[in-house]
């Protein structure tokens, strides 16, 4: 067991001052007030952030679809050049993308992610000698880099709302429900304290309503998460009133028992009432910004689903930036520029929009990674980021504007120190093993650069 210090700690009711905790098994546990610790860790410490959305081999396509093909570049134009790139992602590729984005994550302050993973087969289709190859790189890339994971496999079917087979360049995401289910429970088999399994539904245009059926039936997800891609953009969701004559969040409700289990990723195009419907659900709102902003998505009606108590957290999704910072400031960003107006995501307990963002998104996205996370304090997982109390930003803030500065102040990273289940994953801003991980990744990038 060892005890440590801090003169702040984030908790879920606010600032925290001269705080100690123990971490034992990984695990945070009180100690005396008084007991001498072994270790002070800096002046600001808050609980590591949960990226609750990630596709992980997007990242190495970072900055290759930015070059207009077609004056209706769009979200659809997209999606093919990334169907190219995923063409060409096997096993160790995808295990050298991940390592090396998990350690950004971790430098970050991202202390879990969970990994929306489709990319299951060898590009014609057939499964890999192992039919878990894929699954097994990603596990394998979130212990070696020593962020926690929460592992989505992805049931995936069709290639529309129309029950349309799967293009040549899908083949390689499908499953039968019967080989989707088998690939489940083992993956189940191999959860541990920074390993958890959940499920996710690629999207209602992907897994027609029998398979949707079945999986929830399967007695497999009945404590897990269950995360979708919900109403992205307009065509899907006019395809999906034309086929299943409702709205996707609309079908969803009305179709499936969301709860608390559930992250609708993407929740994008909303009616008020289908707003106030994900709120009372208990369910979480992944948002995405930086990825949504990226492909010209749309953005989420924020003031209205705070105003109705929603739950929501982030993720990096594509990977176009890799900071919980930019995502909330970008959240933030898209509603002033809509509305003409400052200062919008405040709360009842904080007018303070870094304060009330990282706060949400921190219990969001525990709640959609289905981990004990998010707040530092007895049996939690012990994840936590240190920041860089040196750096000039944070010279003479008080508490009350911390995480303002934090969030909106400017480029420089402040992550100083980050820790995952009691165990040092980035220190001085350096992640233990950053280097050895950087030269696989470059090693397996030119193997498949274009
Ligand atoms: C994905 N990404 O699964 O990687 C999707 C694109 C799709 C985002 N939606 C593919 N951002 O939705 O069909
Ligand atoms: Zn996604």
């Amino acid at each position: 067991m060892t005890s440590y210090r801090s003169d702040y700690a984030w908790q879920p009711h606010g600032w925290e001052a001269d705080t100690a905790f123990s971490v034992e098994h990984g695990r945070f546990a009180a100690i005396a007030e008084a007991a001498p610790a072994d270790a002070r860790l800096g002046r600001w410490v808050l609980p590591g952030m949960p990226n609750l959305h990630s596709h992980a081999f997007q990242r190495a396509m970072a900055g290759l679809a930015e070059r207009q093909t077609n004056p209706e570049d769009s979200f659809w134009t997209w999606r093919e050049t990334m169907y190219a790139f995923a063409g060409r992602v096997g096993p160790d590729e995808l295990q050298a993308i991940a390592a090396q984005l998990y350690v950004e994550m971790l430098e970050a302050g991202y202390t879990q992610v969970c990994e929306f993973h489709y990319l299951h087969h060898q590009p014609d289709g057939r499964p890999y000698a192992d039919a878990a190859a894929m699954s097994l790189a990603l596990i394998d890339a979130a212990r070696e880099a020593g962020i926690g994971l929460t592992l989505l496999p992805t049931l995936y079917q069709t290639g529309g709302f129309d029950g349309r087979e799967l293009g040549e360049r899908q083949r390689r995401f499908g499953h039968a429900t019967d080989a989707y289910l088998a690939l489940l429970q083992r993956l189940r088999s191999l959860e541990s304290a920074t390993v958890r399994v959940g499920v996710a539904l690629h999207s209602l245009r992907a897994v027609p309503s029998a398979s949707m059926q079945a999986v929830l039936d399967s007695g497999l997800v009945d404590d897990a998460p269950i995360h979708i891609h919900i109403a992205e953009q307009i065509g899907e969701v006019q395809d999906c009133l034309a086929l299943r004559n409702a709205r996707p969040v609309e079908w969803l409700l009305g179709n499936a028992p969301v709860d608390a289990r559930w992250t609708l990723v993407h929740a994008t195009h909303l009616t008020a009432e289908e707003t106030r419907g994900i709120a009372a659900s208990g369910a979480v709102a992944g948002l995405c910004p930086t990825t949504e902003a990226n492909l010209g998505d749309g953005l989420f009606p924020l003031k209205e689903f705070l105003a109705a108590d929603g739950v929501l957290g982030i993720g990096s999704d594509s990977h176009i930036s890799v900071s919980p910072v930019e995502e909330l400031r970008w959240l933030e960003y898209g509603q002033r520029l809509q509305s003409r107006h400052r200062n919008i995501a405040v709360s009842e307990s904080s007018g303070s929009v870094g304060e009330t963002l990282w706060g949400d998104a921190l219990f969001g996205g525990a709640r959609a990674a289905g981990a004990p996370l998010g707040a530092i304090e007895s049996g939690a997982r012990a994840d936590l980021v240190v920041l860089d109390d040196a750096a000039p930003q944070l010279v003479a803030r008080e508490p009350a504007h911390l995480l303002d500065t934090f969030v909106f102040s400017g480029n420089r990273n402040l992550v100083r120190d980050v820790m995952v289940a009691g165990q040092w994953c980035v220190r001085d801003g350096r992640h233990r093993d950053a280097e050895r991980i950087a030269a696989r990744y470059a090693a397996a990038l030119k193997r498949i650069a274009v």
